[in-house]
């Protein structure tokens, strides 16, 4: 028993009347959370100075008007984390093998991550569903794992979520009209999301939400960055149809990459990396 109130996360992650997410404060210490910090700062690093940093993929700011003193000021996101160092330690806590358990069942793969960096002057990403970005069979349980790094605040652009919304159908999702706004950002506008909650957070907090649940973050507008670890994980065998092309045809998405984390209910241990 780890001490973790985990017994009515399937309900209150899906269930009608509930919310569609469930935070877990102080989650993470915080050596864990500056880890990751230094890591990525490490491999947004190298990879400016021309080095390998493989599997890693790391996604530069597209806005016009980015500058900074050090290469992970223009970063916006690094994906493919979840193999290695304390991304992939995370992933072995039994804590985590508790509520992967209960939100998806005994057996459970990691197929994303992403560390986002929020930088100052940085936009938001618009209303979506990730579901609409996982063209997978079964469709659900889909599970995100948000992990504040830094504080998330009204001003350096928490997430906001719309509660029961993981009740919804998977809507429509229409590009980001912004010019030059993040790969891949589009838009729910055919939704009502006044009641929509901000998320508050402090370092270390942990946010798990199911795929279905209207979420956005906003622009940050302070001075400091704002950082989040974010890792999304579906059940073993799950059939991931990859991205359509103009054509039709289907290609796997270069940021997917399934990986075995919760194995008969127990967590499968991280090799040392
Ligand atoms: O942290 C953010 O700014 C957005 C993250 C998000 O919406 C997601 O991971 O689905």
């Amino acid at each position: 028993m780890t001490g973790l109130a985990t017994e009515g996360l399937p309900a209150s992650l899906r269930g009608e009347g509930q919310p569609g997410f469930a935070l877990f404060e102080g989650f993470a210490a915080p050596e864990r959370v500056e880890a990751m910090l230094d890591g990525v700062i490490g491999i947004a690093r190298a990879a400016a100075e021309g080095r390998d940093v493989a599997p890693a993929f790391v996604m530069r700011e597209s806005q016009e008007g980015f500058s900074g003193e050090n290469p992970e000021d223009l970063v916006s996101k690094v994906f493919r984390l979840h193999r290695s160092g304390p991304f992939r330690r995370f992933l072995a806590d039994p804590r985590v093998g508790e509520i992967l358990g209960a939100a998806i069942g005994p057996d459970v793969d990691c197929f994303l991550s992403q560390f986002i960096f929020k930088n100052p002057g940085a936009w938001g990403q618009p209303w979506h569903q990730d579901s609409y970005y996982f063209p997978f069979e079964p469709a659900r349980p889909v599970v995100g794992l948000w992990l504040a790094v830094t504080e998330a605040t009204l001003d350096n652009g928490c997430l906001h979520v719309l509660p029961e919304s993981q009740m919804e159908p998977l809507h429509p999702h229409v590009p980001d009209p912004r010019p030059r706004s993040l790969y891949g950002y589009t838009e729910i506008v055919d939704h009502d999301m006044s009641e929509s909650q901000p998320c508050l957070l402090s370092p270390g907090d942990l946010l798990v939400f199911d795929s279905h649940l209207m979420h956005r973050s906003t622009d940050n507008v302070a001075d400091g960055f704002r950082a989040a670890m974010v890792w999304h994980l579906a059940g073993a065998g799950t059939v991931d149809r990859g991205i359509e092309l103009p054509d039709g045809s289907r290609r796997a998405s270069p940021v997917h990459d399934w990986m075995p984390v919760l194995r008969g209910g127990d967590v499968v241990p991280a090799e040392e990396s």
